[in-house]
């Protein structure tokens, strides 16, 4: 299956975010999501090189490929291009998408971070691959964002055409209540990586969605 047509069965999204996570261990914690049954995974690394993010995406591409999984390269396009991974996430202050498609050609994922109603119909005139949609709730992972709760999930969902992945405060005691907001598909980031089976973790949050 390519990329694309993983994406549009992709329920669960895991980040693997270097803030929670040292280098040392980047390859066991990516087989454990992998394996874990995330749908797509994310290399996040703020603040860090991009020789730095090249040589840690490297290390995962034979263990996401190993399991279908997409790899995806937060902000870097020129990174993503380099080390040929499948896709880019770009945000709201980062490259446009079409800048970023200039990088990647056309069958690399792009994914753009919305976090508002207004910004996700502005994307989809971007025409992204995906969008996400947040923070649903205050989240440590990314402290300075204003929540949007779970008012707009479902006009979202019935605005914009687009796979739509709900991210920010998501775990397993509040996945049902999000569900029932509407969304179909969801990233998580510090449910997953702080647990204390990250393998174990991920396959509870894979089961609880529809
Ligand atoms: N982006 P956690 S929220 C990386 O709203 C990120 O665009 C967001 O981490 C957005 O699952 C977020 O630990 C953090 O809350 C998600």
């Amino acid at each position: 299956m390519n990329s694309r047509a993983i994406l549009q069965q992709a329920r669960l999204y895991g980040i693997l975010d270097l803030g929670y996570v040292q280098p040392q261990a980047i390859t066991r914690v990516t087989e454990s999501l992998c394996i874990g049954g995330v749908d797509l995974l994310q290399l996040r690394a703020k603040g860090k090189t991009p020789a730095e993010i090249e040589s840690w995406a490297q290390q995962m591409l034979p263990i996401t490929r190993s399991h279908s999984v997409p790899l995806i390269i937060n902000d870097h396009p020129e990174v993503a291009a380099k080390v040929g991974c499948e896709g880019v996430h770009v945000g709201q202050d980062d490259d446009s998408v079409a800048r970023a498609r200039s990088w990647v050609g056309p069958d690399v994922l792009i994914g753009k971070s919305t976090h508002s109603m207004a910004q996700a119909l502005a994307a989809q005139e971007e025409a992204p691959d995906y969008i996400g949609f947040g923070p649903l709730y205050a989240t440590g992972t990314k402290p300075d964002y204003t929540p949007v709760g779970l008012a707009d999930v479902s006009a979202v969902h019935a605005t914009v055409s687009l796979p739509i992945f709900c991210i920010g405060g998501v775990n397993l005691s509040r996945i049902q209540e999000i569900v029932q907001a509407g969304a179909r598909r969801v990233v998580a980031v510090s449910a997953l990586l702080l647990a204390e089976a990250i393998e174990e973790e991920t396959r509870r949050l894979k089961a609880s969605l529809p």
